[in-house]
């Protein structure tokens, strides 16, 4: 954490993602290296990390074991393909994956991203389904306010209106179930909230119009991230799950921020006992260190494909960088990290302090809920009438000369900090957000 790199001189040819680029590059945040539970700024200032990069880096930064994994691998095996060809850690890396999945999900198919396995869990399950002679079911459902990445497949299924507007007729066949966020009935609710298990009979209402033949997938972030931090009510995903069965429906988990101790257990379909037939996961696979997706099925899932002359390619799908062999290696290194220190369960016993702490802000101005379950917190703000978001982009600001970066999304204050935070941490993440609570107008 010693070096500062020379200021870039020119913003302009680097096209952000997801940023206002004309605002940024008038007053540019730019960070120089990071270390364990903070980032450290290129002017020299420490930053609490409150959100774990993007939500993926889980054990903290710059984590010596995946490091030297990852140094070690570059130097000794750049680049291998996996397209009828091979190399020893992908298959390493995805049987230690499938030993920490929940249940029956021991078949994993890599990716480079969360958008990508979003497509790749998609494309299975439409495959899936026109292997076993039920090439009618070509429906998609998703869930209005559901975040899956930013491939044409993920804004389709996914529900947030910007993200879906500027891009034309997406796939076809696709529908939305309603959102769960009922704030008038479970504002402030800790953990999962009381109401909207019957949100999920949204479901049979899309069944009857579209008929379960027609119908190949539901996927849904158990816990929406993106969106705001969307805990699920109690039972929904149970009754969700339900419905599928009954109508022969895949049902996907897109664990892409949930996954890998983030609510206090390896993967929210443990935490919450719904099991998915298939799962995406991408993020804290590498603890965000390079580039990396995943996605599981149940092995019957795989079985399916596994039909015909042992010469034939039983899915056509794949990427250049699938099985990536720094992706190996940084996945290995962070699964067996994320064991050696048992930072699920760190987070489980934390989760208790971290709700108090959040629900401790709840009479700061502006806050109209709060919600949490493990590691994770959303705080929504009031929105300033003529300015919606503008509220909360003040306070992620504020937070940020003050020494935390937080996330926003719209009004709402989103926290997922790398799970090796100490209680003491906490308190400053909450301290800070208060403190930019009571500055903002
Ligand atoms: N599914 C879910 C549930 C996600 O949260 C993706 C898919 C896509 O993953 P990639 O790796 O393609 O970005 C995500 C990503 C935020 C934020 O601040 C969230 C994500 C990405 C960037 C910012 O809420 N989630
Ligand atoms: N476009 C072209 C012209 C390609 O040749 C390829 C891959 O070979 C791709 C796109 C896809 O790239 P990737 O496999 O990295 O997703």
């Amino acid at each position: 954490m010693t070096s500062h790199p020379a200021l870039p001189n020119d913003l302009a040819p680097f096209w952000m993602p997801f940023t206002a680029n004309r605002q940024f590059k008038a007053q540019p945040r730019l960070l120089a290296s990071a270390e364990g539970m903070y980032y450290r700024t290129v002017d020299g200032r420490q930053l609490l990390d409150g959100t774990a990069g993007l939500w993926c880096v889980n054990a903290g930064h710059c984590r010596k074991p995946i490091v030297e994994a990852v140094q070690r691998q570059v130097a000794t095996l750049d680049y291998a393909p996996c397209f009828q060809m091979g190399h020893p850690l992908v298959f390493e890396a995805a049987a230690k994956l499938a030993a920490m999945l929940p249940g029956d999900l021991d078949r994993v198919f890599f990716t480079n991203s969360g958008s990508e396995a979003v497509d790749t869990a998609l494309k299975i399950a439409l495959a899936y389904h026109h292997a076993r002679g039920e090439a009618g079911r070509t429906r998609l459902i998703g869930r209005e306010r559901g975040y899956h990445g930013t491939g044409f497949g993920g804004i389709s299924v996914g529900g947030l209106p910007s993200n879906r507007k500027a891009f034309g007729s997406l796939l076809p066949g696709v529908d939305h179930l309603p959102h769960t966020h009922l704030p008038e009935r479970n504002a402030f609710s800790r953990g999962q909230p009381a109401h909207g298990a019957e949100l999920a009979d949204g479901l049979e209402r899309l069944i009857a119009l579209h008929d379960a033949s027609t119908i190949a997938a539901v996927i849904v972030e158990p816990l929406a991230g993106s969106t705001g931090v969307l805990v699920p009510p109690q039972g929904y995903l149970q009754r969700l799950r339900q419905i599928c069965d009954r109508h022969g429906i895949l049902l996907i988990f897109d664990e892409v921020i949930t996954g890998f101790g983030r609510l206090g257990s390896g993967f929210a379909a443990e935490v919450f006992g719904v099991m998915p037939d298939i799962m995406a996961c991408a993020k804290g696979l590498t603890n965000g260190t390079v580039p990396m997706g995943a996605v599981a099925v149940r092995q019957g899932i795989y079985d399916a494909f596994m039909k015909g002359p042992d010469s034939a390619i039983e899915f056509f799908h794949g990427y250049t960088y699938s099985g990536h062999p720094l992706a190996a290696a940084a996945a290995i290194a962070s699964l067996d990290l994320y064991v050696a220190e048992g930072l699920f369960a760190r987070a489980r016993e934390l989760a208790p302090y971290w709700e108090q702490q959040a629900h401790a802000l709840a009479s700061l101005p502006h806050v109209v809920d709060i919600r949490n379950f493990g590691l994770v917190c959303g705080i929504e703000l009031a929105p300033r009438p003529d300015r919606p978001g503008s509220r909360a982009y003040d306070a992620f600001l504020r937070c940020f000369e003050r020494g935390a970066l937080i996330r926003v999304t719209g009004d709402i204050i989103a926290l997922s900090p790398p799970l090796i935070i100490e209680k003491t941490e906490i308190d400053a993440l909450f301290a800070t957000v208060a403190e930019a609570l009571r500055a903002v107008g």
